[in-house]
């Protein structure tokens, strides 16, 4: 089984290259990003709590993205593997990651960390901005507080998997068919 994290900041790549790799690699795509815009299309509670947050930049719980991922991975026990986009995003996501897969004799295979500067993090989200209709692309302020919330909690996520010898950092800065090739090598090694 592959099980792989696609790690990075906000507007790295991770959605634009995980729909690549699931093409290529038939694994299931979990993006709690994704997760949480459909409970917000939906209208549930959760939705509603989570959209709060997410518009203000700020992350969503970790009892409650912890819990869509259980979830999903009950719903795929057949999967030959998955990507983890956008998750674990603090180290107490990635510990409980570690078990929910340990359970199920499984553990993850390689993160992958897209490095992007932050000048080039805010014009890609201020530009998807225009067209995708997503309130946190909207303005230069609110991304300002993602990348501030991505360097104090999400960061160590990327020393907890270094310190299990899992760790690829990619420059995620060039065409996307490039990093796209650099990411499928990691995978190949892994
Ligand atoms: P996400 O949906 O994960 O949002 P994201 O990080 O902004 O998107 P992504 O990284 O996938 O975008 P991409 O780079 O592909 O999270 C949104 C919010 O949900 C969070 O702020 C938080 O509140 C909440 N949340 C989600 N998961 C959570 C968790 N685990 N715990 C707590 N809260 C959670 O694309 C960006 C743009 O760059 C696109 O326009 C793309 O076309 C462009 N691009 C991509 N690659 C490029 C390249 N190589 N060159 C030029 N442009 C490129």
């Amino acid at each position: 089984m592959l099980n792989l994290i696609l790690f990075g900041p906000p507007g790295a790549g991770k959605g634009t290259q995980s729909e690549k790799i699931i093409a290529k690699y038939n694994l299931i795509h979990l993006s709690t990003g994704d997760l949480l815009r459909s409970e917000i299309q939906a209208g549930t509670e959760l939705g509603l709590k989570a959209k709060t947050l997410m518009d203000q930049g700020i992350l969503v719980p970790d009892e409650v993205v912890i819990g869509m991922i259980d979830n999903k991975l009950k719903e795929h026990r057949d999967a030959a593997g998955f990507i983890f986009d956008g998750f674990p995003r603090t180290v107490k996501q990635a510990e409980a990651l570690d078990n929910l897969l340990a359970s199920y004799n499984e553990g993850i295979s390689v993160m992958v960390a897209l490095s992007v500067d932050d000048d080039e993090l805010l014009a890609r989200l201020l530009n998807r901005g225009k067209t995708s209709g997503r309130p946190d692309d909207q303005n230069e302020e609110l991304i300002a507080k993602r990348i501030q919330e991505y360097n104090s909690k999400t960061k160590p996520v990327a020393d907890y998997y270094q310190g299990q010898g899992k760790f690829i950092a990619i420059n995620g800065i060039g065409e996307i068919d490039f990093i796209f090739g650099e990411i499928s090598n990691a995978i190949e090694a892994a």
